[in-house]
C-alpha cells in the first residue's frame, strides 16, 4: 500500500488533552489541532481534509456530536473516521455518538495503548478504502478516470445545474476507424495506441473541474461544467491537434495515414433545465454520429 503519512486532527477544549494525545501519535501521524469545534471545521473545509479526527463531545460553542453530524452531512468530509475520544462515559451517551456516524467511541482517562491501536486499525481502514475508491474509478488500460467515474460526475454537475444555471457541456470523443487498426496492427498495438490518445486528450482540459474518461472501448467521453458551446468546441479542437500531434500511423483509415478522432458536443444552458442527463447524453452521441457521417476526424455541434 501507499506510504503517505497519513494525517489526525485533534479537537479539544484542553490543551492538556491536545497534547496527551498528539505526543502519543506524533511519531506516526501528521498531527493537527484545534481548540474547538469550529477551528476544526474551519480546517476541515479550508485547508486539510485528514484521514482520522480525534474528538471530544464537550466543549464551549460547538460540541463535538454537533461538528460529527455536519461532517457526515458533506460530502468532502464524510468518509473522514471520526473516534469521539470523551469524559461522558455513559452507554446513550456512546450509543448516540455511534449512531451519528462516529467509527469509535474512547472514554477518558484513556489508556495509550489502546488509543494507539485503535487510531492505527481505522487509519489502515481508511487508507484501504481510498486506495479502492480510486481504482473503482479508474480505467486500468489507460489510466484516466472511468465510465464509473463519469456517470457519477454526471449525475453530481446535472444536479448542481439545475441549481445554478450554470451550462454544462459533454463531449463524446470516438477513435476514427479502430477496428481495422486493431485488425492490421493486433489487438496490443490497439491497447498501446488507446493509451496514447487517452493521455493525448486528457491533458487537454486545464481545469480541475474539467473530467475526461474513458467511456468504453474506444470512446471518451469529457464533461466540462460551467463552459458554453464556444469554449467547449475550443476545447475540442484541442483534442483533435493533440491526436493528430501523435501522428500514430493507420495505413488503413480512410480518413487520414494516421490515427483520427471524431467528437460530438452537446450543451446544456437554460437556467432550469428540462429533460435529463440520459438527454444531453443522447445528443452528444447524435453529434459525434453525424461527425462520423461527414467523414469523420472532425467536431460537430
Ligand atoms: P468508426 O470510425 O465508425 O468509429 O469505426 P471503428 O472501427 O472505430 O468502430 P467499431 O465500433 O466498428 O470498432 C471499435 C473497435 O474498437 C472494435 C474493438 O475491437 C476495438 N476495441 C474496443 N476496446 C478495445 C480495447 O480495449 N483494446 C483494443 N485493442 N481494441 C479495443
Ligand atoms: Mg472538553
Ligand atoms: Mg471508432
Ligand atoms: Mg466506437
Amino acid at each position: 500500500m501507499s506510504d503517505k503519512i497519513a494525517t489526525v486532527l485533534i479537537v479539544d477544549d484542553q490543551p492538556a488533552n491536545i497534547h496527551a494525545l498528539a505526543s502519543l501519535l506524533k511519531k506516526d501521524y501528521r498531527i493537527l489541532t484545534a481548540i474547538h469545534a469550529e477551528k476544526a471545521w474551519e480546517i476541515v473545509r479550508r485547508s486539510t481534509v485528514p484521514d482520522l479526527i480525534l474528538l471530544d463531545i464537550l466543549m464551549p460553542g460547538m460540541d463535538g456530536y454537533e461538528l460529527c453530524r455536519r461532517l457526515k452531512n458533506h460530502e468532502a468530509t464524510k468518509t473522514i473516521p471520526i473516534i469521539f475520544v470523551t469524559a461522558l462515559g455513559e452507554e446513550r451517551d456512546e450509543a448516540y455518538g455511534l449512531d451519528l456516524g462516529a467509527v469509535d467511541y474512547i472514554t477518558k482517562p484513556f489508556s495509550p495503548a489502546i488509543v494507539r491501536a485503535r487510531v492505527r486499525n481505522h487509519i489502515s481502514l481508511k487508507l484501504k478504502t481510498d486506495m479502492l475508491e480510486q481504482v473503482a474509478l479508474q480505467d486500468g488500460l489507460t489510466q484516466i478516470p472511468n465510465r464509473r467515474c463519469f456517470d457519477q460526475r454526471l449525475r453530481k454537475e446535472w444536479a448542481r445545474l439545475t441549481r445554478n444555471g450554470q451550462p454544462l457541456a459533454l463531449l463524446m470523443i470516438d477513435i476514427d476507424h479502430f477496428k481495422a487498426y486493431n485488425d492490421h496492427y493486433g489487438h496490443g498495438a490497439g491497447d498501446e495506441c488507446l493509451q496514447r490518445v487517452a493521455h493525448a486528450i486528457h491533458q487537454v482540459p486545464k481545469r480541475p473541474i474539467d473530467l475526461v474518461a474513458r467511456y468504453g472501448g474506444e470512446e471518451f467521453a469529457a464533461l466540462l461544467p460551467e463552459t458554453d458551446e464556444e469554449g467547449a468546441s475550443h476545447l475540442a479542437g484541442q483534442m483533435l491537434s493533440a491526436v493528430q500531434a501523435l501522428g500514430i500511423r493507420h495505413a488503413y483509415s480512410e480518413v487520414a495515414p494516421q490515427v483520427t478522432i471524431s467528437i460530438g458536443l452537446a450543451v446544456h444552458s437554460t437556467a432550469y433545465p428540462k429533460g435529463s442527463a440520459e438527454e444531453l447524453k443522447n445528443a452528444a452521441d447524435q453529434s459525434l454520429y453525424q461527425a462520423k457521417a461527414r467523414g469523420r476526424n472532425r467536431l460537430v455541434c
